[in-house]
């Protein structure tokens, strides 16, 4: 596993302090959904990203989203954020409101923003790892310098998709960075029982894409690793291979009470959370004061309370909203 070594790196203080803000917001903000779901004013499906916030904030800090574009699964809270994204849309999305990202018509599981390249949030386990080959294929027949980060869960590695999209990628020497976020569960089953590979990061080898392996615990480690393999796909256009190793320290969604893990396993986690290693790090290196921190955490704080009353206030979808945006094929079955 690769780990940047912080001491030996020069940061700008505020590159550090701006990860630290991301992931603080993204996880003020997921507590708040969780609130928010236990009080039934978010419904259906919510998937929180707890525990890998360094994962989508140290990719996310390695990409420019005036060029590059990120696809993700539906546990897509935490990259939208980390990619620019307004917490007041994105929680008026969880509430089903007009003012949603996605119009109140995508839910949690998709998230959506075009201006920011930010291609979703998708709820079919493995689908979106063709779509982001097809973007990478735009990129390249256009002679645009953008590159495709493609995330995905341990859960998805074993699908047709994923490696019919591999080949894809090798062959026509696509611009895209495909990131397994390795939580090591799927619903509720640990990986090492259905994949035959442990090393998830050997997976795109058959294809000849080679693969990294990063501590995704570590948002530098993330970003270290992200920003090289970006920088060479942006140079010689040919796809990559991250597994990021994370753990999701809440249930799969919030009906799960999580029962097939131990809740050492979940302690020894906490002790190595991506929020307070990075605030270690900083504290080492003399630029972050307790109550600095305090601060930043203050102020993600009010920006998810802030979330929650613009969701609140928004309206919800007019009834005819429902046959807006319904597309269908012109003469396809059903007219
Ligand atoms: C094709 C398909 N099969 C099954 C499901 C049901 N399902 C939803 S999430 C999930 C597990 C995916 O786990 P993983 O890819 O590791 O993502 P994580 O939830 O850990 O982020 C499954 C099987 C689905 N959405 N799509
Ligand atoms: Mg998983």
């Amino acid at each position: 596993m690769s780990t940047a070594p912080v001491e030996s790196k020069e940061y700008e203080v505020a590159f550090l302090g701006g990860l630290m803000e991301r992931m603080l917001l993204i996880r003020r903000f997921e507590e708040k959904a969780a609130h928010m779901y236990g009080l039934r004013k978010i419904g259906g499906f919510c998937h929180l990203y707890i525990g890998q916030e360094a994962s989508g904030v140290g990719a996310a800090a390695a990409i420019d989203t005036a060029t590059d574009y990120v696809y993700t699964a539906y546990r897509d809270h935490g990259l939208a954020l980390a990619c620019g994204m307004e917490p007041g849309p994105l929680m008026a999305e969880l509430f089903g409101k007009e003012a949603g990202c996605s119009r109140g018509k995508g839910g949690s599981m998709h998230f959506f923003d075009v201006k920011r390249h930010f291609m979703g949030g998708n709820g079919i386990v493995g689908a979106h790892i063709p779509l982001a080959a097809g973007t990478a294929l735009a990129i390249r027949n256009r002679h645009e310098k953008g590159v495709v980060l493609c995330f995905f869960g341990d859960g998805a590695i074993h699908q047709g998709s994923f490696h019919e999209a591999l080949n894809m990628a090798a062959i026509w020497k696509l611009p895209v960075l495909y990131i397994c976020e390795n939580n090591q569960y799927g619903m509720g089953t640990d990986f090492r029982r259905v994949s035959a590979v442990s090393e998830l990061f050997r997976m795109g080898a058959s294809y000849g894409i080679p693969g990294k392996q990063v501590d995704g615990m570590d948002v530098l480690a993330v970003y270290e690793a992200v920003h090289e393999e970006v920088e060479r796909i942006r140079g010689e256009s040919k796809p990559g291979f991250i597994e990021i190793r994370t753990y999701r320290y809440k249930g799969h969604s919030m009906s799960d009470p999580a029962k097939y893990r131990t809740k050492e396993e979940l302690d020894a986690y906490r002790q190595q959370d991506p929020i307070l290693l990075l605030k270690a790090q900083m504290t080492g290196m003399g630029i972050l004061a307790d109550e600095q921190y305090r601060e930043i955490d203050g102020r993600a704080k009010r920006l998810a309370d802030d979330a929650v009353a613009f969701a609140e206030a928004a309206s919800e979808p007019a009834v005819s909203a429902l046959t807006e945006d319904v597309l269908c094929a012109p003469g396809g079955a059903g007219g």
